[in-house]
């Protein structure tokens, strides 16, 4: 059995930050398919045995359970000894900017996406709500990355990794991404990383009407 069993799908930037990490790194891991659009991780036997907060991804790592995408990359830039800070002052900046993706970044674009681009609701006001919104974090990572190359010091970290984690999907947001060219650059400099992989090349889709290539 692989190292690493990383539950999670296709569809879930959240899985794919974890994903992509142990891609990057090189890592033996097998991804464990969660059918959440069949309501699995809704289930009773999912939130006891899997994850009591009904999300992916999870991460089984010999035994260890762990959830919440940035505790995921923390634990492993630790153990694998990749993609971590250099110093406390780094670590705090890290999390800082982990903690902004989780509340703003990712949040606000990927339940946009979710309704818009993947349940195709058509405009309502509460997609207006989640892309006015995410347009505003947009602002914010474009900005900071106007004269940098990635999100803390000169290098990748798991910063990086957990901020790209919804940026490779092509499914309709209503949100001009030529719009974002520091960011257009940067997850092309992700993506040049050796180890990089699209989300659908490392998990298996599970939305409804998908017709495996
Ligand atoms: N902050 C969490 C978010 C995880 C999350 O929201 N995952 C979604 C799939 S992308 C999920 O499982 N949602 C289930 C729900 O909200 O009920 C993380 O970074 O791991």
């Amino acid at each position: 059995m692989p190292e690493y069993r990383l539950y999670g799908m296709g569809e879930s930037g959240n899985a794919y930050k974890v994903a992509l990490m142990l891609n990057l790194c090189g890592a033996d891991w097998e991804p464990v398919f969660v059918d959440f659009f069949g309501g699995e991780s809704r289930a009773a036997e999912y939130r006891a045995e899997v994850n009591e907060m009904g999300e992916v991804p999870v991460l089984d790592h010999r035994g260890l359970r762990l959830s919440q995408s940035g505790v995921i990359l923390d634990y492993l830039a630790g153990v694998v000894g990749k993609f971590g800070p250099a110093d406390v002052n780094e670590a705090r900046e890290i999390w800082r900017w982990i903690l902004f993706d989780n509340h703003k970044f990712t949040s606000y674009f990927a339940t946009l996406r979710f309704q818009f681009g993947l349940q195709k609701t058509g405009e309502t006001p509460v997609t207006e709500f989640l892309r006015s919104r995410a347009l505003a974090a947009f602002g914010i990572v474009e900005a900071h990355l106007a004269d940098r190359d990635f999100i803390v010091g000169d290098r990748p970290t798991i910063a990086d990794i957990s901020m790209v984690g919804y940026l490779y999907y092509d499914e309709e947001t209503g949100i001009d991404r030529a719009a974002f060219p520091h960011i257009n650059a940067w997850t092309s400099r992700v993506a040049a990383l050796p180890g990089w992989a699209h989300p659908y090349d490392l998990m298996k889709r599970g939305f409804p009407g998908f017709r495996a290539p």
